[in-house]
């Protein structure tokens, strides 16, 4: 199931749990624990009490009384000091014994705060990126719709030189419609002439046609799956959609996707960008040069670089939105 980066307020969310940065005591403080423990009310502390604290990299779970969500998740990240100080190893044990503790509850959906990202100081883009790959290893293993929570503003920071190079190919692209639109029309132009100067010699025969014209979204993406020698699991995990969803597609031949969808899986099997186009018309859309969200899918497939979670986090720093889900 899939992964998504969102702004929100972490107490407004209606999800199994929510995942508090609290501190030792797990009595409150503040930052999100303390915006945690006064939308949950005062019997939320009352329960902190039994549970005699926690340790730094760990986590203890609770009810979550008034919230939406209906745990609280409470784990203690790491102080920064320095680095050297084995923070990494804690923050990223934070993470994964919250995930763990959603397993042993059967939980489909939890939200985490950028922990100790706030009073605790770790370096908020070392802290989102350890975040990213926690979760997205997880995933690659579990069923479970997890949300990871940016708050202020200036949590979100790509690395500088992912920036500068999506920055780059979006100016070069995505500006140049016009002029492109121009040169398009002149192709066309041009091809007509030169058609009519030729005679029609096709390159494949009729049936080969027909099938091709007669392969529905869903057909064509089956045969991509084989064809690419993934497994169906894989795929979708990797497009970081819902396993759900998948199984609409397979079964119904006439499914018709979200563009987003098809983006989505075009990433996941790694399609170049002809694929890409190819896969999208299959389900009536084209990559367009006047989206800013187009213009970054392309200048990953452009890269070749088919991470769906740093595509993501680029997407988000640039679009607030993301592939998948
Ligand atoms: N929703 C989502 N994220 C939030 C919210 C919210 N309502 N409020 C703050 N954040 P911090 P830490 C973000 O300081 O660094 C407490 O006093 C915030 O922008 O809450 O782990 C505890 O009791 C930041 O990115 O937690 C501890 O003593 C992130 O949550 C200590 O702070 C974490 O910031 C823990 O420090």
């Amino acid at each position: 199931m899939p992964f998504e980066i969102i702004r929100a307020d972490i107490t407004k969310l209606s999800v199994d749990a929510i995942v508090n940065a609290a501190n030792a005591s797990l009595l409150g403080g503040g930052g999100v624990d303390g915006a945690i423990h006064r939308a949950a009310g005062p019997a939320l502390l009352a329960e902190c009490r039994t549970l005699n604290g926690c340790l730094t990299g760990e986590a203890k779970i609770t009810k979550g009384y008034q919230l939406p969500a209906k745990y609280v998740i409470h784990t203690v990240g790491p102080i920064w000091e320095g680095g050297e100080k084995g923070e990494a190893k804690l923050l990223k044990s934070c993470y994964v014994q919250s995930l763990n503790l959603a397993v042993a509850h059967k939980l489909e959906s939890i939200a985490f705060p950028l922990i100790s990202s706030g009073a605790y100081g770790y370096p908020k883009d070392q802290a989102l990126q350890m975040a990213i790959t926690v979760i997205s290893d997880f995933l690659m293993h579990n069923d479970m719709m997890i949300y990871l929570v940016v708050y202020d503003q200036k949590a979100f920071v790509l690395s500088e030189k992912l920036f500068a190079s999506v920055q780059a190919f979006i100016d070069l692209h995505y500006v140049e419609e016009h002029a492109l639109f121009n040169q398009r029309r002149f192709e066309k132009i041009r091809s007509c002439v030169t058609e009519s100067q030729h005679e029609y010699k096709p390159s494949r025969s009729l049936d080969d046609v027909m099938q091709e014209l007669q392969e529905t979204f869903s057909e064509h993406l089956l045969r991509l799956i084989d064809l690419k020698g993934k497994t169906d699991v894989e795929t979708y995990k990797r497009a970081n959609i819902d396993r759900r969803l998948f199984s609409k597609i397979r079964s119904d031949k006439y499914y018709k996707p979200s563009k987003n969808t098809v983006l989505s899986l075009a990433i996941a099997l790694e399609l170049n960008l002809d694929e890409t186009k190819d896969i999208l018309q299959k389900a009536g859309y084209a990559l367009s040069r006047s989206s800013r969200f187009d213009v970054i899918i392309e200048y990953f497939i452009n890269e070749g670089n088919y991470d769906i979670f740093e595509i993501n986090e680029t997407l988000f720093a640039f679009e607030k939105t993301t592939l998948g889900v």
